[in-house]
């Protein structure tokens, strides 16, 4: 696994990178897959937007002590516009999660609105960020997302949300899945169909897609900083929560 080279190349500058100590199969992480396919899962999923069902991505959102960063008002549909909005965000409570250490606070009714909210800044660009003056009310309505580890919350699309920073002494860490009907269908595109298709969740191939009357503002020109939507959020100038020293 190191060599004698390594090792002594550490001594010498300090520093090395070692290739592949992980193989593909442990870091792909088949219990992340296993979570989001699991029949108790795909049961709630079926119920709420099914039957057929497509991951569209997955990521974990951690927010450390004292520290873990907001997350700032938005919609996902602003990242991810689709052919139709049967499409919701699983969120996995991985640690007990309460009003201190950040629940994901969500506006209840917020995702039937006609128009959707503009996620651009001044400059023009993608910011993936509401301007929270223009949502003050809706702010007030918010609900947190809290429970015991293990606990799921699922929101619709186009539900606005965002959360605050973790000013507990405990970690939050939140494992997000995005899944989408299976007839709804990127507006930014399919690259690769294999690819696409290997992320059924359940049902077959579908080329297809199912078009409704949905409000969309494509979330183009990018980013400044396009990238995780802490990334995103970056370049803007206006926030709603506030940051750890
Ligand atoms: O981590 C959170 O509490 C919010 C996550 C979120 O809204 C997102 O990543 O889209």
């Amino acid at each position: 696994m190191i060599s004698d080279e390594m090792v002594q190349a550490y001594r010498r500058d300090g520093v090395i990178v070692v290739p592949e100590v992980l193989n593909q199969a442990t870091l792909a992480r088949p219990i992340f897959d296993e979570i989001v396919r699991s029949p108790a899962v795909i049961d709630i999923l079926s119920k709420l937007i099914g039957p057929g069902l497509r991951l569209h991505g997955s990521k974990l959102n951690m927010k450390s002590a004292q520290y873990g960063s907001p997350v700032e008002w938005h919609q996902d549909w602003a990242f991810y516009p689709h052919t139709n909005d049967d499409i919701l965000a699983i969120g996995v409570l991985l640690d007990d999660c309460d009003l201190e250490n950040g629940p994901m606070l969500v506006i209840p009714g917020s995702h039937t609105g006609k128009e959707v909210w503009n996620h651009h800044g001044e400059d023009g660009r993608f910011a993936g960020l509401i301007d929270p003056d223009l949502i003050q009310d809706e702010i007030k309505c918010a609900v947190p997302c809290m429970g015991k580890a293990g606990s799921m919350s699922f929101h619709h699309v186009r539900a606005l949300h965002g959360s605050a920073t973790n000013t507990s002494d405990r970690p939050r860490n939140l494992l997000l899945y995005e899944v989408a009907a299976s007839d709804a269908w990127p507006l930014m595109g399919v690259k690769d169909f294999d690819e696409f298709d290997s992320r059924l969740l359940a049902g077959g191939s579908i080329i297809s897609p199912r078009l409704t009357d949905v409000p969309v503002r494509m979330p183009l020109p990018p980013a400044k900083r396009q990238g995780s939507i802490y990334e995103t959020q970056s370049a803007s100038k206006k926030s709603y929560f506030t940051r750890a020293a």
